[in-house]
């Protein structure tokens, strides 16, 4: 397991300096941040980050994300966006990058209805609740929420939503596989494996498809194309808010698949409502020992990065992604890993 933490560029409140002091960190994952969706990432842009992160002591060697334009996933005019999108691949594995996270959520990315829910011990966290979701309207709302994508214009999101009527379910999968033919071969030979990242809440919102949600829409998305290149993102909070999903079984059953994880607990408070909590089990609705149990056991020797964290001891910050609570997420991630594998070990009579 090689243990990272999310870097957002220079304009990142978290230094790399800061991140190289967790102890166990072996390296960043970032992207180039200033590039629009369907854009060519320069080669230099992306030795420089590699370069930025290397002289802090840092591997750089996974992208998250390398957005997926929305006419790909409407699946109108976008031979050249594709055709751009396998040139970025290429040229990040020239770079040697060995994962690349993206996603194909409709229009929104990661959706929150609050941002700054205070606790009982003084910390905030990012929570969802659906029906103040629900009663929010994209396309006139001023909020700014994480996802809320903010390039576009009200007129522009209108727009977007308005060809998105256009596309159901089923439409979105046939538009996802015509992404993953053309792109998985170029994956294939540029030595990176794509991990989709699933849709985060693991539901509609807004009335927008949502594909990417279960063991049953996994194992499709995986069959679309059979190809090692062609894998997961198990982000466990995204996947875990919906109580149905048994995440352990989906881990085993999709071991080799899965070269990226994202380890987060959360702590369901109702129906398609949840919140953020700190990473240990005990804190949250999720059993973070199983997770890594299930990883450690089907052979897991991918990336994990802790996921959001609270907001404590006072930090200010990007929601979400401030230093402190992630930073303790990781050495809790570290621990827990070390005594599973201890623990095979153990079992196995090489201790
Ligand atoms: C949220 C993140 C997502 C993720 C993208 C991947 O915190 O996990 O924004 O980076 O969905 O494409």
């Amino acid at each position: 397991m090689k243990l990272t933490f999310r870097w957002y560029g220079d304009s990142d409140p978290v230094t790399l300096e800061q991140i190289r002091q967790i102890p166990a960190m072996s390296g960043i994952v970032s992207a180039v941040y200033h590039v629009p969706a369907g854009e060519l990432w320069s080669l230099e842009s992306i030795l420089a980050l590699k370069e930025k992160a290397a002289a802090a002591g840092l591997a750089f060697e996974v992208v998250e994300s390398l957005p997926v334009h929305e006419n790909i996933k409407l699946g109108t005019d976008c031979r050249r966006l594709m055709e751009n999108y396998a040139e970025n691949i290429r040229r990040l594995g020239q770079a040697g990058i060995k994962v690349i996270c993206y996603n194909f959520m409709p229009v929104f990315d990661w959706l929150r209805s609050d941002l700054n829910k205070p606790l009982a011990d003084g910390s905030r966290v990012l929570a969802y609740d659906h029906g103040a979701m629900e009663r929010l309207n994209p396309a006139r709302s001023e909020l700014s929420l994480p996802g809320w994508d903010k390039s576009y214009s009200r007129e522009q999101l209108q727009e977007l939503l308005r060809r998105y009527r256009e596309v159901d379910e089923e439409q979105l999968w046939a538009n996802l596989a015509a992404f993953l033919q053309k792109i998985i071969p170029v994956a294939e030979e540029a030595g990176v494996k794509m991990a989709i990242h699933p849709d985060d809440p693991p539901w509609p919102v807004f009335g927008l498809p949502r594909i990417i949600v279960d063991e049953a829409s996994l194992e499709r998305l995986l069959g679309l194309v059979e190809s090692p290149a062609n894998g997961l993102t198990f982000c466990t909070g995204s996947l875990g808010a919906n109580p149905q999903n048994n995440l352990p079984r989906m881990i085993k059953k999709f071991a080799g698949r899965i070269p990226f994880v994202h380890l987060r607990n959360i702590l369901i408070t109702g129906d398609k409502c949840f919140q953020e909590a700190a990473h240990p089990s005990s804190c949250g609705s999720l059993d973070m020992y199983a997770l890594v149990k299930a990883l450690v056991e089907s052979g897991f020797d991918g990336y994990v990065r802790p996921d959001h964290g609270r907001m404590i001891w006072g930090e200010e910050g990007r929601g979400g992604y401030g230093l402190f609570d992630r930073a303790l997420g990781a050495t809790y991630i570290a621990g827990l890993f070390e005594a599973v594998e201890k623990m095979k070990a153990c079992r196995n009579g090489t201790a």
